[in-house]
């Protein structure tokens, strides 16, 4: 796969290159692997797409439109695929994840006793307010602005100097326990968890709708994770909403409160291959007309047995947390999964910013139950004590403008080291002339 992405990619930058036509086989697999190629060719050229537009964007707002005077090229973070880091980056990123572990939380005992680390301030945001961002009008842009801070808080708290690194789903979706994330190595977020035998499928209900639950198998993990830099973590709060095997639903009756115990981890390939490949990934891009569409398929329509690429990353990680949906930011790997969440959504505004860039809709409560008004540009959000304040949607639907000023890039080495200087020497000359 890398060979052929950096074809790709030469072929791309010269700006002239027929994609090569799947050869005909006799076997129906490899027939599809050829089809999932394609979309991860088509997937990397609308990636490409929207960083030349938002790069754009940038160089016109400079140039006297309006504009947020703070993003320029030079202050632009770049978010990378995991695959495309050094290992050395990939431990800066790793330390600086244990470095908020580390550090003391600013939530109140008193609103969240199980609040232990600057970490859980994060973990006690998205529990206490899941009903309010998942299913709603806030979904997208809520959590584009809690990994956000988390951002923030890795580089102004833990000294971190990289961006934060995304999930590229596709490549994994032969082996969990192949990804570079989840390797269980020492540049991994830690790997699989140790076997629990004989598990049995998982039965995930849809909220307190009656749309049947929906049945998984287990993966291959299940207990502790084994190795690697989260093997000594321990998660704070929880269990809020865990999925266990047998369909189970397991909840602490205030699952703010202290219950510390180890990370599981329940690897399932096919949940993810199932969901997340890239043929899903870009149909999900192509057949959202609109940010229903889009939103309600990325979270799986109710009744419709899927997932979506959204529940198929968290439930591939499985256990606990990753399928806890009220807990699930205890798991590192929340971060990169909802950074390609988030780069979707960029791809898919992108393809037609004028009508998408401020679409919304939905209310500010899961499936508007209880009925709430609609989510509106003007509707504000928090991030509770990760973050004092609120901040109103508008200001958080583009990735160039209002506190951000980010951009997603491909994974290929090499290409990024072309295209920033690349665009910043066409700026420069502009600005003088
Ligand atoms: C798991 O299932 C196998 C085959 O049914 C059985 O032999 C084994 O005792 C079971 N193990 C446990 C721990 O239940
Ligand atoms: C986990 O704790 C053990 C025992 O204290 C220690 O030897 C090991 O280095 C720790 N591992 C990590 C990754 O922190
Ligand atoms: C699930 O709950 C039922 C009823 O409380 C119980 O009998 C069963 O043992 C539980 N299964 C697991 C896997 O915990
Ligand atoms: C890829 O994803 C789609 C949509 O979820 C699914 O229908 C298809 O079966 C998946 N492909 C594979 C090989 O699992
Ligand atoms: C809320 O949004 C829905 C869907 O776009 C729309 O049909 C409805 O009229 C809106 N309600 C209000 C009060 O604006
Ligand atoms: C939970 O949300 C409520 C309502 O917005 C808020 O008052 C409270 O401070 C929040 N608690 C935490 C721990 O964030
Ligand atoms: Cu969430």
């Amino acid at each position: 796969m890398d060979a052929f992405l950096l074809g790709l990619l030469s072929c791309l930058w010269l700006q002239a290159c027929g994609f090569p036509t799947p050869q005909p086989t006799s076997n129906s697999i490899n027939l599809a692997l050829g089809e999932d190629k394609n979309a991860a060719y088509e997937l990397h050229r609308l990636g490409q797409s929207a960083l030349d537009l938002t790069l754009d964007g940038l160089e016109g707002r400079l140039l006297g439109e309006t504009y947020q005077p703070s993003c320029t090229l030079e202050t632009m973070r770049v978010r990378r695929d995991w695959r495309a880091l050094t290992p050395g980056e990939r431990k800066d990123y790793i330390d600086a994840i244990l470095c908020l572990q580390r550090l003391p939380p600013q939530t109140p005992a008193a609103m969240a006793a199980g609040a232990k680390t600057r970490y859980d301030d994060f973990v006690a945001t998205h529990i206490n307010q899941t009903w309010h961002i998942h299913r709603t009008g806030t979904f997208l842009a809520w959590h584009r602005y809690f990994i956000f801070t988390f951002e923030e808080a890795l580089k102004n708290e833990c000294g971190f100097n990289g961006d934060l690194p995304y999930w590229n789903w596709g490549a994994d979706v032969d082996s969990m326990e192949a990804s570079p994330l989840f390797d269980g190595s020492d540049t991994s977020l830690s790997g699989n968890g140790a076997v629990v035998p004989n598990q049995t499928d998982l039965a995930i209900p849809l909220g307190n709708t009656d749309v049947p639950p929906l049945v998984l198998p287990p993966g291959t993990g299940g207990g502790c994770v084994t190795s690697g830099p989260f093997v000594n973590y321990s998660l704070s709060m929880g269990p809020s909403s865990l999925y266990m095997s047998g369909g189970n639903l397991t909840r602490m009756s205030n699952p703010l409160d202290y219950n510390p115990r180890c990370m599981k981890r329940d690897l399932t390939t096919s949940i993810l291959r199932e969901n997340n490949n890239y043929t899903a990934t870009l149909q999900l891009l192509q057949t959202s007309s609109d940010i229903w569409a889009f939103e309600t398929t990325a979270q799986g329509a109710p009744g419709s047995g899927l997932l979506g690429v959204h529940g198929g990353g968290h439930l591939a990680m499985g256990g606990d947390p990753g399928r806890d949906v009220d807990a699930n930011p205890g798991d590192p790997g929340f971060w990169n999964h909802h950074a390609m969440i988030d780069r979707l959504w960029w791809m898919w505004q992108c393809i037609d910013l004028a009508s998408r860039e401020f679409a919304i809709r939905g209310t500010g409560t899961f499936l508007n139950d209880p009925v709430s008004p609609n989510t509106t540009l003007d509707t504000h959000v928090n991030v509770g004590y990760v973050k004092r304040g609120s901040i109103a949607m508008r200001d958080i639907m583009s990735t160039t403008a209002g506190p951000f000023c980010y951009v997603y890039f491909g994974r290929a080495n090499g290409a990024l080291e072309e295209t920033i200087p690349a665009r910043k020497t066409t700026l420069v000359v502009l600005e003088e002339y």
